[in-house]
This record gives structure tokens, C-alpha cells and sequence, in this order.
């Protein structure tokens, strides 16, 4: 690894108006001395460091807080300083903060499957044929049998969609939840925010003049190809995947495996009804024939989950792909209620929405939410949609949105790194995915209550990810001074082959993981403490992947920033 700096900050921009922290390491026991200058090196601010007086136990770290919030005139290359330390220089400034947006959703674009990814859109370094279409050595998803141990009798076409990651597998359950989430992040901007702000055009896609806006576009290739992973019976398939796993480097249109369809699983089947609903209703006048066919597939899916309750992923399938195995349902229901109901109003999906022990924010936690635990989804549709729901029932979910984020709130005011997260022990496979999250809850919180307090903790929140952290790095990829550039991706090489592009800007790693779940992180990084286990390694699959479900949650929170961000 790098050395970490002493004193840590967002690497990229404060925003003018908020306020503005930053993380110097130090035993000293007494204020410090900290400068503020300008790129020309003179000193604009001054002030004293206030020691936190306890060794943070999410890094290790003894700290102190520079708060320099009284500063507020815009410019690029600032530096703090403290005696003889010196941090990266950062920005004052809006304009990053702003292309963030969109680069977080271009992310999409690059990991399709089936079609070609044309250099007009994303430049030369990234373009590359298409995937898995049956064009040698590729083996094509056009139609693809089950496993041999489940033999369905028929084969699927099975074309499109997203990668998962870095891998060249597609997971109902994780791809379910990031269409959701990029189409929610369209649906709360249509109905509290700025809709104008992603029209059509704003994206560098295929799709960027048909009418439509792009983040519908993005969306739906994969909501299209959720759907033809429905078995007849209307059960879906859990995955689809190689029979085997690949190294690294690896284009998608070099992968030689044979691809195999998992079982049939509840669980896909309910995430592939929640967001065949939620996309029933977003395309109901731009395109019913599209809105008809996602509700259909949607009703057909969730009488079949009924019909199976308990039909759970092989935890053991993981060869030539992940598990993504989950064994806890009632949240999977509780969500798919929330949409069928949500899009249909039928007294049905009601009943079965209002019983649920989940009902009214029970499943919002300070742990956050994620493939596997898909119950605050629901929540956010039925907060932010007109629906049929009483009063009271909405206002009790909103409360249990800003109850959770009081208890973000809580947490970081006493870290040395801010980030909403609070795992019941270490840190998890994808922390970053689960802070991204959980800003989103605070940035909920701020849309249903107005206050400034929810709107200060997610931009906190993004200075974590963006370098106010113990190891110094912006975990998105060309942001900041000292970006991850090593992310697992079998494309974004370059540290293998140096002809092979490094990620493009706007991905986001999946960050800290207590549990060093590969052999590079195991053999680097024993003993860390949470916040730092971590390494910018490309064969480091367990700490820094990148993956659809952390970057839809990344451009959610970046698509509320931008918004929030007027000047
Ligand atoms: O993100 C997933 C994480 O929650 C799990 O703990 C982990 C182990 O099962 O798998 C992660 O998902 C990976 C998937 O299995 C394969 N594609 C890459 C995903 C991100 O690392």
C-alpha cells in the first residue's frame, strides 16, 4: 500500500455553504495549529485542532478535528497544514461534485452484456465487442441450459443485462436491486427533485437521443433481461453464470466457459416482481407496451413466489460465479408487496403488505441495506410514491427513516471518520456499499423533514468515500488526489496488462472488509483494524471490487448531491 497522510480530507471538493471537516492523526494530547492555504500557498484561515481525546476504534487512529466551516470562498487546490504535515490538495467547489452524477451512472453502460461498447460513447481505451452473443470462444447466453444437477428441460435466452462486477456472471438479486435503485433514483427525482437534471441526452449511451431519458434507458436493459430469466412457470432463475471461474485479465468477448442457469429461487423471483412492478409504473406512458409486459411478468411472478415461499439459493453454488445465497425471505416479500401494491393498488398486495412484521420501517436498521436484505426498498417506494396507504402509516415510515438517521447522526458525531454505518461487528464485504446506502437514508431523512442536519450527515458521509478515511483514499475511481486505480475487474486491468485500461472515473470500490476474504488481503492485512482493511490490489477481490448494487447506491446519493448543490 501507500502511506496514508496525516491529515485527511475529501480529495475532491467541500461544497460552499456546509460545513467542512477534516481528520488529522496524532498523539498529541493539546489543540494543534492548522493553516488553510490557497493554491498560490498563503495562508486564507487559521485555527486550532480540538483532540479527540480516545483512540478511534474503526481505525486505530488517535485524532483530532480540523473544522474549518468559517472558510467558505470557492477555489481548487487548497491545502491544510499542521506543523510540518501536509494534505492532498481539495477543492472548494461545486464542479466535481456535480460530474459525479453522471459518471457514477455511466458505470452501467460499460459493464453490458450482449452489445457491442462503442468508443463514440466512451472513448477508446474502454470500447470493446460485445459479450457473450455465441461468438467464438465465447459461448453466448442466446440459450442456455440449467445445471446438470437441476436439468429444467428447456434452455433460456438469456442475453444482456449488466456484469455483476468484475466477474462476467449476472445475479438476479443483485442486478434486481441496482436497476431498482438507478430507477428510484429517477422516480424520487421525477416526484421530489430535479427530473430535468436526467433527461434524455445526459448520458453517453446508445439510447442518449431516443426520447426517453438515459437513466430509463440504462435501466432497462437490465430490467429486459430480469425478465427473460422467468422460467414458464414463473418462478426466475437465480443466476446465470460460467461453469467455471475465470482469471484475470479477461474481456468478455475472450470468456470461454460454458454458462449455466442456477435453479429457480423465492428470492429472485420476488426482486424480479418488485422491480417488473416499479417498472410497470415508470413506463406506463412512455412506453405501455413495455409497462404491460414488466406487470404481467411481475403478477405472474409474485403468485408463483406465493406458490413456493421457500425455495432458497444453494449456498454451495459457487463455482464460476457467487452464491448470493439468502436464506431470510420475509424482506424479499415485504418489498414486492410494497411494489405490486405500490403499482396496482389491489386490495390484495395490500393485505399482504400491511400484515407483514416488516411493515411501516421495521427492517430499517444502522447496518444498512443490501442484496440480501431488500425490506427498506419497499419503505423508500412507499414514503416517496402516492399510494392508498393511511396517512399515519406514511408518516410512521418517514419516522422510521429519520429515527435511523438520528442514530447515523449519533455515530459519526463521535468518529474520527465519519461514515453512516454501524455493523454489528467489522466491517462488511462491500462497506461502501452499505455507507453509500446509508446516506441515502440521511439524504431521505433531509427530503422528508427539511432539515439541515440530515443534509450536513450526507455530505460527511461522502467525505469517508472520497478520502477523509485512515488509508487516504478517494474510493472512486478517478476522483480526488489518491484514487483506487487497482479495482478487481477483469477489463479494468491495467495493473496486470498495461495495455488494458485502469477504471474508468466514477466507480466505486467496495471498500474496508474485517473478514480479508481473499489471499491478497488475508496476507497483507491481518489484524486491521475495520476502516483499514483495505488495499488498492486488483487480485484483492474482497476489498475492492467494483459492482452494480455499490455504484447504484453511489449514484443515488451522487444524483441527490448534485441536486442539493446550487451554486
Ligand atoms: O457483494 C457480495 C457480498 O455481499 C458477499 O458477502 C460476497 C460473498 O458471497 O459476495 C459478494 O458478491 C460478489 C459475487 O458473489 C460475485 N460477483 C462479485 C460480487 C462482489 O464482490
Amino acid at each position: 500500500g501507500v502511506p496514508a497522510k496525516k491529515i485527511n480530507v475529501n480529495q475532491v471538493a467541500y461544497a460552499p455553504g456546509l460545513p467542512k471537516q477534516a481528520t488529522l492523526t496524532s498523539t498529541a494530547t493539546v489543540a494543534q495549529a492548522w493553516a488553510l492555504k490557497n493554491s498560490a500557498g498563503t495562508t486564507v484561515a487559521t485555527g486550532q485542532t480540538v483532540p479527540k481525546g480516545t483512540v478511534d476504534p474503526e481505525s486505530g487512529d488517535a485524532t483530532h478535528l480540523i473544522d474549518f466551516s468559517s472558510y467558505d470562498t470557492p477555489g481548487t487546490g487548497y491545502t491544510l497544514t499542521v506543523g510540518t504535515e501536509t494534505s492532498f490538495p481539495f477543492d472548494i467547489a461545486t464542479d466535481q461534485l456535480k460530474k459525479l452524477r453522471y459518471d457514477s451512472l455511466a458505470y452501467f453502460y460499460h459493464n453490458r452484456s450482449g452489445i457491442p461498447i462503442e468508443a463514440q460513447y466512451v472513448g477508446d481505451a474502454y470500447a470493446r465487442p460485445a459479450g457473450h452473443l455465441n461468438v467464438a470462444p465465447n459461448q453466448g447466453d442466446n440459450n442456455v441450459p440449467c445445471l446438470a444437477t437441476i436439468s429444467c428441460g428447456y434452455t433460456l435466452d438469456v442475453r444482456g443485462g449488466w456484469y455483476d462486477a468484475g466477474d462476467h456472471g449476472k445475479y438476479v438479486v443483485n442486478g434486481g436491486i441496482s436497476a431498482w435503485q438507478v430507477l428510484n433514483t429517477y422516480e424520487r427525482a421525477k416526484l421530489i427533485g430535479d427530473a430535468a437534471a436526467l433527461g434524455d441526452g445526459k448520458l453517453n449511451i446508445p439510447e442518449k437521443a431516443n426520447g426517453v431519458p438515459d437513466i430509463l434507458d440504462e435501466a432497462r436493459w437490465e430490467v429486459e433481461f430480469l425478465l427473460k430469466m422467468q422460467a414458464p412457470d414463473g418462478m426466475v432463475h437465480h443466476k446465470i453464470h460460467d461453469q467455471n471461474w475465470t482469471g484475470l485479465p479477461l474481456l468478455p468477448h475472450q470468456d470461454p466457459q460454458a454458462r449455466r442457469l442456477s435453479a429457480t429461487s423465492t428470492a429472485a423471483t420476488l426482486n424480479t416482481a418488485a422491480v417488473a412492478a416499479q417498472a410497470a409504473r415508470i413506463w406506463k406512458t412512455i412506453d405501455p407496451t413495455f409497462s404491460a409486459k414488466a406487470l404481467a411478468a411481475a403478477t405472474k411472478a409474485y403468485a408463483a413466489a406465493k406458490a413456493n415461499p421457500n425455495k432458497i439459493a444453494d449456498p454451495n453454488d459457487g463455482t464460476g460465479g457467487g452464491s448470493y445465497s439468502d436464506a431470510t425471505l420475509t424482506d424479499e416479500f415485504y418489498w414486492a408487496a410494497a411494489e405490486m401494491f405500490t403499482t396496482t393498488g389491489e386490495s390484495s398486495y395490500r393485505s399482504d403488505l400491511t400484515s407483514s412484521t416488516l411493515y411501516k420501517g421495521k427492517s430499517l436498521n444502522t447496518r444498512g441495506f443490501d442484496w440480501g436484505s431488500t425490506g427498506p426498498l419497499g419503505d423508500i417506494t412507499l414514503a416517496l410514491v402516492p399510494n392508498g396507504l393511511p396517512a399515519a402509516d406514511v408518516a410512521a415510515i418517514k419516522s422510521a427513516f429519520t429515527a435511523v438517521a438520528d442514530g447515523h447522526l449519533a455515530k459519526m458525531a463521535g468518529q474520527a471518520y465519519p461514515a453512516p454505518y454501524s455493523p454489528t461487528e467489522g466491517y462488511d464485504w462491500g462497506s461502501n456499499g452499505l455507507v453509500a446506502n446509508n446516506i441515502s437514508v440521511l439524504a431521505l431523512a433531509h427530503d422528508f423533514t427539511g432539515q439541515a442536519k440530515y443534509r450536513e450527515g450526507v455530505f460527511q458521509g461522502l467525505n469517508y468515500l472520497l478520502g477523509r478515511n485512515p488509508l487516504s483514499y478517494s474510493y472512486v475511481s478517478g476522483y480526488g488526489e489518491q484514487p483506487v486505480k487497482n479495482v478487481h475487474h477483469r477489463h479494468w486491468a491495467n495493473q496486470l496488462d498495461p495495455t488494458l485500461p485502469t477504471a474508468p472515473p466514477g466507480a466505486l470500490s467496495g471498500g474496508p472488509n474485517s473478514a480479508l476474504q481473499d489471499p491478497i488481503a488475508a496476507r497483507l492485512l491481518t489484524g486491521c483494524k475495520a476502516q483499514k482493511c483495505f488495499v488498492d490490489h486488483i487480485e484483492a477481490y474482497s476489498v475492492n471490487e467494483v459492482t452494480v448494487n455499490w455504484n447504484s447506491a453511489f449514484a443515488w446519493i451522487s444524483n441527490w448531491v448534485a441536486e442539493k448543490i446550487t451554486t
